[in-house]
């Protein structure tokens, strides 16, 4: 069994406003100073999505390169870009982020629907996604969104190889309308299917909104990892918003350490994923 956990911190996402959620770290200086807080905290990746001057989701490369940089200079976390971006966004700009040089990205394994909303990730824009992030050293976050997706993967791994690093690590977004429920019998469901990809592939969860302590706990029992943060979580407990990703973040940090497994660093989750310190 796994003995500590990987936390990864998603502050922002491409789905609240600035004007309904005003504590969403929008601005470069906003999020290096929510990455250095939820750092010390005992986070050990975040998950970057960006916003243009007027706090509306971009995936403007030139923000995106300087967003890394900054990040990069302030602190030691592992800096995830989403190649997922805002349900709108042009497959071309969402594969240009890795341009910008991150040490991961994350690969959405399929199409869903996302709300109201579709999330499209055809197989031809996922397989050109993976081969671009294996040729340029990138290492993938697998974003599992349903059952399928997890099929997906094995089919990417069988026919076009490893990951760069050659480690697969997946996250299952869980309780997102028109995906997988939010629950531990959809999570256990998730791990099995694991069991049919490379050996030593590890995962997290993350519970989108109401299902977000659910979903950590039965992650936590089971083996898995955490994703936590103001992209999937607004309401800290019934009635009672959230007031910053660092509350997030430490609660997650409470909730592993009582599972005893205490979060693992940054250098520690580089070794595990297979990124260069
Ligand atoms: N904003 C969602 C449409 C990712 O970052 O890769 C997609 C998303 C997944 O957040
Ligand atoms: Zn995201």
């Amino acid at each position: 069994m796994t003995t500590t956990t990987l936390i990864t911190v998603a502050p922002t996402g491409a789905e609240s406003s600035k004007a309904d959620v005003p504590a969403l770290p929008v601005t470069i200086d906003e999020l290096v100073v929510t990455a250095k807080e939820c750092e010390a905290l005992g986070a050990a990746v975040i998950h970057v999505h960006i916003r243009d001057d007027d706090a509306r989701p971009t995936l403007d490369l030139g923000r995106l390169r300087a967003t890394v940089a900054a990040l990069r200079e302030s602190t030691d976390l592992v800096v995830q870009l989403s190649s997922g971006g805002a349900v709108t966004d042009p497959e071309a700009d969402r594969l240009a982020v890795l341009d910008a040089a991150p040490d991961m990205a994350s690969c959405t394994m399929g199409t869903v629907n996302f709300g109201d909303d579709v999330f499209l990730n055809r197989w031809e824009f996922i397989v050109d996604l993976h081969t671009r992030m294996q040729e340029r050293g990138i290492v993938p976050e697998y974003e599992i969104f349903d059952l399928g997706h997890l099929t997906a993967l094995q089919r990417l791994l069988g026919k076009y190889g490893l990951p760069a690093g050659g480690h697969v690590h997946v996250d299952f977004v869980m309780g997102v309308p028109g995906g997988l429920p939010g629950t531990a019998d959809a999570l256990v469901a998730c791990r099995q299917a694991v069991r049919d990809l490379p050996e030593g592939t590890t995962f997290a969860a993350t519970g989108v909104g109401r299902t977000t302590i659910p979903v950590m706990l039965a992650a936590l029992s089971t083996g898995g990892h955490l994703r936590v943060g103001m992209e999937d979580t607004l309401t800290y407990a019934k009635g009672r918003p959230v007031d910053s990703n660092m509350q997030l973040v430490a609660r997650a940090v409470g909730f592993a350490r009582l599972a005893e497994r205490p979060p693992m660093s940054p250098a520690e989750a580089r070794e595990l994923l297979g990124i260069p310190a």
